[in-house]
């Protein structure tokens, strides 16, 4: 074994240190904000449903109650979902409880062949495209009909038909992937806009940086839309971020911004509409924030009574997207209480229709544990099936997770 020599000659002394210039002292966290800014928000309706003269969009009568359905739909489906998970019979689940307006209203303004990437919380926006209910339970339960055949999280969500790019856990990536699919898109000569979605927390990211930058110098036709939930997991908004508003590091990147009220649908429309006209146009991107609020916690494995106070999420009930909008449409005379009971009473007819379908379909085959990465499979991987085959039907790891 060599020996490291000892030192034989004396290290150079040191500059005498200068005396450190005193430092800045550092701001004191911010509490947890009930109340965010509301620099720049754009809002039409009121807390009561009512759209001050001359703001009312104004939108045909089919629009205005596809909105209002689809965001009773998803609510109803969140509930039942997070209910089947207490029961053991999903493993997982991330409810959007409160940002219904922000999911449905920006993914209705565009047409059928933009696309979508998502991040947690736009899984409506799969069924909005045509991803069956029983299609989207059987990818909750892993099932043998869900299209990754289990090998995904529940909740993730993969839709090609519905333009709908398969979500990634990893914070922020899909930010870069949205401008990447939109170039791809300019590229080819069609005009395609991508709506890129984002949580608060994902404004930490690099890809945050990375994607805005890129979209900006090259004028990418895409709309990167924050939902801004207050919440990153435990994290608040005022240990993420120090700028006022999330809107406006749109500025220092150079592309155009918006801070939309998220729980008015009928302003995330408008704003995400507008925007998305911009991007076909040729004009470039936009950043949206939609200041909203996570009613639940950030999963069905988390607890937030663990570290927020129950005020904040009192106080944001208050500005419950789904009644503020129903009192509009009431207002307008397109709604009244015999059409709301008879619809909640369908949807609650399709959910559980859905969740018995998706109930009656098996586990995903054995094999497919070994297939879809290789075009032949290695011998290796066919030795590792034989071994979980011949454990078949004698009872090892049956029903546990085998770590
Ligand atoms: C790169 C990366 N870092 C950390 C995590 C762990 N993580 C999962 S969700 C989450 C918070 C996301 O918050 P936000 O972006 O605000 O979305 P929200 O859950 O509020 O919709 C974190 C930190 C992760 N999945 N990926
Ligand atoms: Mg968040």
């Amino acid at each position: 074994m060599t020996r490291v020599a000892k030192r034989s000659v004396k290290p150079p002394a040191r500059p005498a240190a200068k005396k450190p210039a005193p430092r800045a002292k550092a701001p004191a966290a911010a509490a947890p904000a009930a109340a965010p800014s509301s620099a720049g928000l754009v809002q039409l309706l009121d807390a009561d449903g009512t759209v001050a003269r001359g703001k009312d969009p104004n939108l045909p009568t089919p629009t205005l109650l596809f909105l209002y359905e689809q965001m009773v739909q998803v609510r109803e489906f969140d509930r039942r979902m997070l209910m089947l998970q207490r029961q053991g019979r999903i493993g997982f689940y991330g409810p959007i409880l409160g940002q219904e307006a922000a999911t449905v209203g920006s993914i209705a303004a565009l047409e059928p062949r933009d696309w979508i990437f998502p991040a947690l919380r736009e899984g409506a926006a799969a069924m909005m495209r045509g991803l069956s209910l029983t299609e989207a339970i059987n990818q909750l339960i892993g099932n043998g009909k869900d299209r990754c055949k289990g090998r995904q999280m529940p909740c993730h969500y993969t839709f090609k038909e519905g333009h709908y790019y398969g979500m990634s856990s990893v914070i922020g990536t899909q930010i870069s992937h949205a401008v990447g699919a939109s170039m791809a898109a300019r590229i080819r000569g069609d005009d395609t806009v991508v709506l890129g979605y984002m949580g608060d927390g994902a404004t930490s990211a690099n890809d945050f940086h990375c994607g805005m930058n890129f979209a900006a110098v090259y004028g990418s036709p895409c709309v990167l839309f924050c939902q801004n939930n207050q919440w990153a997991i435990s994290v608040p908004i005022s240990k993420q971020s120090a700028s006022e508003t999330l809107a406006q590091k749109g500025k220092a990147y150079g592309i155009p911004y918006a801070r939309v009220d998220g729980n008015d649908v009928l302003a995330v429309y408008s704003v995400t509409k507008a925007a998305v006209e911009r991007a076909r146009s040729g004009l470039g991107p936009t950043f949206i924030e939609a200041v909203t609020y996570r009613r639940l916690g950030h999963s069905s494995s988390d607890d937030p009574t663990r570290y927020r106070d129950e005020a904040e999420v009192k106080a944001w009930e208050k500005k419950d997207p789904v009644d503020r909008f129903r009192a509009y449409l009431v207002r307008r005379g397109l709604w009244d209480d015999a059409k709301e009971s008879a619809f909640k009473e369908q949807i609650a007819q399709r959910v559980n229709a859905a969740i018995a379908a998706a109930e009656a379909n098996g586990p995903p085959a054995d094999e497919t544990l070994v297939t879809d990465v290789y075009a032949d499979v290695p011998a290796q991987l066919k030795e590792q099936l034989a071994d979980v085959l011949a454990l078949e039907g004698r009872g090892v790891n049956e029903g546990a997770f085998p770590l």
